[in-house]
């Protein structure tokens, strides 16, 4: 949109008089950001109206994104730059004295997911949008978000996220547009007259599910498409009564219970309750998504046999896979069909990510509690199952055994990743070597059956976010240097590469990183207190704390170079400070032991004078997006040091890229492609190959005690876990001598210990020579066009859902 500053002004200042009746020299930060907030989302709103118009007119198909997690972000920053006013709005507030970073700062980052799969939801959200994709999301709006990370004596504390305390400005309620969803009660087939069996489902309790409807801003294209975020609400109070009649006290009850349904991001799973809560999220949005969908398709005034011609269903990951059995029971029991044509839209319209092969992600519910939650969900469920099974029956090649691995009720429980495979159209892994991994390994006995469902799409990111709002002073330099159509056409970034060795380039990329590292050096000396110095290299490493992602053996190098600098006079290293962020599982004890770990190496180290400042190392409380985009922009180095085969595909190693780090990688998920994008010279790879991984884990025969006994390093350094070396880690440091040695190290990082500090030294010995690290950032840079998101929806566009993208 194109709007003057004087205009701005003038909307600004009456948007502050109705909001708050006064003038915008008497109000506060707060208060000014939400009446920009509000002002924003006026401005947003005619195209809002109109793409969805737009698309109802040319019958466009829609695609809805079912995700149990939106890692969003905070969203005024990024909608003013789509709809192409920042600039603007940012000088006309300057010129009344008003610094906007300081406003957009205001903005409450809401934690709706976890890491990796919510985010990339996310991304997936603004490239559709700015690709003219009429493509939505569908998920839940949780009261409290992912929990606030504390940091305190080196232990992780958790904090509740309350998000919504104050208003969000981004959302528009509408309970006009609630449906119902039932749990509970009893499900069966009642036989009629003339022989057909109907279902019948009575004694449900009926929950209200209410939505609400947050604006995706396409990049500069007036599209604007929709996330549906629903809330769980009871009825009314008449409705659904609890069994103890409708005392004050019993529907309060009942109300709390009712709404605990969107309270929480992944309820604590270690009972009952809480595995049950889940699955009753799982069912609460993916019911009410669809039941909404269906509604909107019907308003078309098409038959339902051309539903999956206009309407495309990508589950993400397999929470919501219980949209599989819904939308049949929709079709059949609400609409009327039988059930092949049911089934024959039902697959064509699903499709299917996975996004991780750690088999303790995979999902599987016991049929008790989805009898008792979903009643008439599980009678379909083991209808699918039962004509999977005999869909074989007339052939004699398929061993029985194999019929009973790949189908989706044994053992006493629903196989969520299953009911996925066999009842959608595609199925597709985020990075090349994971996808080759689920054909030939995790899923290859349904890959077998179906090699045609499977494909590949590598992970994307937007770079509107990742590169133009994290990094404006490289956005600007790009701009000035190769022009900036890779702002719509980020492959164009390609153009960046003729200037690798120019003088003038390479001073200014190094000049911006540098004023970027300052500016996180500032953020660590107020959050942490430790003074670093922005000229030592900034190397880190930030993302969930998982086992396979081996932040310890990025802290056991740490600890080895601190024993080397106390111990060995002939020791030197250029200064170095290791940056880590990460939260933990709550309930994932081994993670927490290694935040605590590198919390109590980083207290050490930072106040050993003998190790006069050449290492520091600091852990960021509360790592999330909005931390990220100070983050990345700022590192030198890029930790993706996974266990090979273990990473599905990652992202914030492209993020890295993107703005300039060097990786240091295994040959794990996405970094494969990198590597392949950047060429060898322009990447530090290590570690052990596929093959090694996978032939350790079929045949054994990896002993990590012999390594310990042998490399007089690896013992140096694990014997100072347990000897009192590392001070206050008593327990902690026993714990994880104990999962390296007597648990034979799970994800190899003593196995690849002396190749990474190789490729550590390889690494510094680059750093020395400025004229080459400077080309190899410029290289990462300029091949980092490929990882746009927008790049990866239009392959989903056209492969997975085929949608046409809406010309600008
Ligand atoms: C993550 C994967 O670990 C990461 O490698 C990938 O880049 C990301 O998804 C996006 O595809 N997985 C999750 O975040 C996750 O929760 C369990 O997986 C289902």
């Amino acid at each position: 949109m194109i709007i003057s500053k004087a205009q701005f002004k003038k909307d600004f200042q009456k948007k502050m008089l109705s909001l708050y009746s006064q003038e915008i020299e008497d109000s506060s930060s707060s208060e000014k950001y939400f009446a920009l907030g509000y002002l924003v989302k006026d401005y947003i709103s005619e195209n809002w109206a109109k793409t969805a118009r737009k698309y109802e007119k040319y019958g466009e198909k829609q695609v809805y994104y079912f995700s149990i997690e939106f890692l969003l972000g905070r969203l005024l920053g990024s909608n003013l730059l789509n709809l192409g006013i920042r600039d603007t709005v940012k000088e006309a507030l300057t010129e009344m004295g008003i610094d906007l970073t300081d406003i957009e700062r205001i903005e409450v980052d809401p934690g709706l997911g976890n890491g990796g799969l919510g985010r990339l939801a996310a991304c997936f959200m603004d490239s559709m949008a700015s690709s003219g994709i009429p493509g939505h999301g569908n998920g839940i709006r949780y009261k409290y978000g992912l929990f606030q990370q504390k940091i305190v004596g080196g232990y992780q504390i958790e904090l509740p996220e309350n998000w919504l305390r104050d208003a969000n400005v981004w959302e528009v309620r509408k309970p006009d547009h609630a449906v119902k969803v039932r749990f509970y009660g009893d499900a069966w087939m009642r036989p009629e007259e003339d022989g057909e069996l109907t279902p019948v489902h009575t004694g449900y309790q009926e929950v209200l599910a209410v939505p609400y409807d947050t604006p995706l801003v396409g990049y500069e294209n007036k599209t604007i498409n929709t996330l549906r975020l629903w809330s769980a609400e009871i009825d009314s109070v008449d409705a659904g009564i609890p069994a103890g009649g409708s005392s004050f006290r019993n529907v309060l009850s009942y109300k709390r219970e009712i709404e605990s349904i969107s309270e929480v991001l992944y309820p604590d799973d270690s009972n009952y309750e809480g595995r049950l809560l889940r699955l009753k999220q799982e069912y609460f949005f993916v019911s009410a998504g669809l039941q909404t969908i269906l509604k909107q398709f019907k308003e078309l005034g098409k038959p339902l046999s051309e539903f999956s011609e206009k309407v495309a269903i990508h589950i993400n990951d397999t929470h919501p896979a219980v949209a599989i059995p819904e939308l049949m029971r929709l079709l059949m029991d609400v609409e009327g069909l039988q059930w092949e044509e049911a089934w024959r839209i039902t697959q064509a319209t699903m499709s299917y990510t996975n996004h991780t092969i750690m088999s303790e992600a995979l999902e599987k519910w016991p049929i008790d509690m989805m009898k008792q939650l979903l009643p008439r969900i599980l009678l379909i469920i083991q209808e699918i199952d039962r004509r999977y099974r005999d869909s074989f029956a007339l052939s004699a090649e398929i061993n029985p055994a194999v019929i009973e691995r790949t189908a989706i009720i044994s053992d006493g429980y629903v196989k969520m990743a299953h009911l996925c495979i066999i009842g959608s159209h595609s199925i597709n892994g985020v990075a090349k070597l994971h996808t080759e991994l689920l054909k030939k390994q995790e899923l290859k006995e349904f890959y077998q059956l179906y090699p045609y469902k499977f494909n590949n799409k590598t992970n994307g990111i937007t770079h509107r976010r990742w590169l133009m709002l994290a990094n404006p002073e490289l956005a600007a330099l790009l701009d000035k240097t190769i022009g900036d159509s890779w702002r719509r056409n980020p492959q164009d970034l390609k153009l960046l590469k003729r200037y690798k060795r120019d003088d003038q380039v390479q001073a200014e990329i190094q000049r911006i990183k540098l004023a970027n590292k300052t500016r996180l050096a500032e953020y660590i000396k107020t959050k942490n207190g430790i003074t670093v110095d922005p000229n030592s290299i900034f190397d880190i490493q930030v993302k969930r704390l998982h086992a396979y992602k081996r932040q310890l053996l990025n802290a056991l190098h740490i600890l080895y170079q601190y024993i080397e600098l106390v111990t060995n006079p002939e020791f030197d290293m250029l200064p170095r400070t290791y940056i880590f962020g990460a939260k933990a599982a709550p309930g994932y004890y081994y993670a927490k032991e290694i935040i605590k770990f590198i919390n109590a190496l980083g207290e050490q180290v930072n106040n050993d004078p003998r190790v006069k400042d050449k290492i520091k190392v600091v852990f960021l409380e509360n790592y999330g997006v909005t931390l990220a985009e100070m983050i990345i922009p700022a590192a030198e180095v890029s930790e993706q040091i996974s266990t090979t085969t273990k990473e599905a595909s990652g992202t914030s190693n492209m993020k890295f890229m993107m703005n300039g780090a060097i990786t240091l990688a295994t040959l794990d998920g996405a970094n494969v492609e990198m590597l392949e994008e950047v060429g060898a010279p322009n990447i530090v790879i290590f570690g052990m190959s596929e093959q090694e991984v996978l032939n350790y884990y079929r045949n054994g025969g990896y002993n990590s005690r012999e390594l310990y006994n042998s490399d007089p390093r690896i013992k140096a350094v694990l014997d100072s876990l347990i000897n009192g070396f590392i001070k206050d880690i008593a327990i902690e440091g026993n714990d994880i001598f104990r999962s390296l040695i007597d648990y034979n190290d799970e994800f190899f990082v003593l196995k690849d210990f002396d190749s990474y500090l190789a490729a550590q030294k390889r690494l510094e010995d680059l750093y020395k020579d400025r004229f080459t690290w400077n080309k190899m950032a410029i290289e990462n840079i300029s091949s980092s066009g490929v990882f746009s998101a927008d790049v990866t929806v239009k392959q989903y566009a056209s492969g997975i859902w085929d949608t046409r993208m809406i010309e600008r």
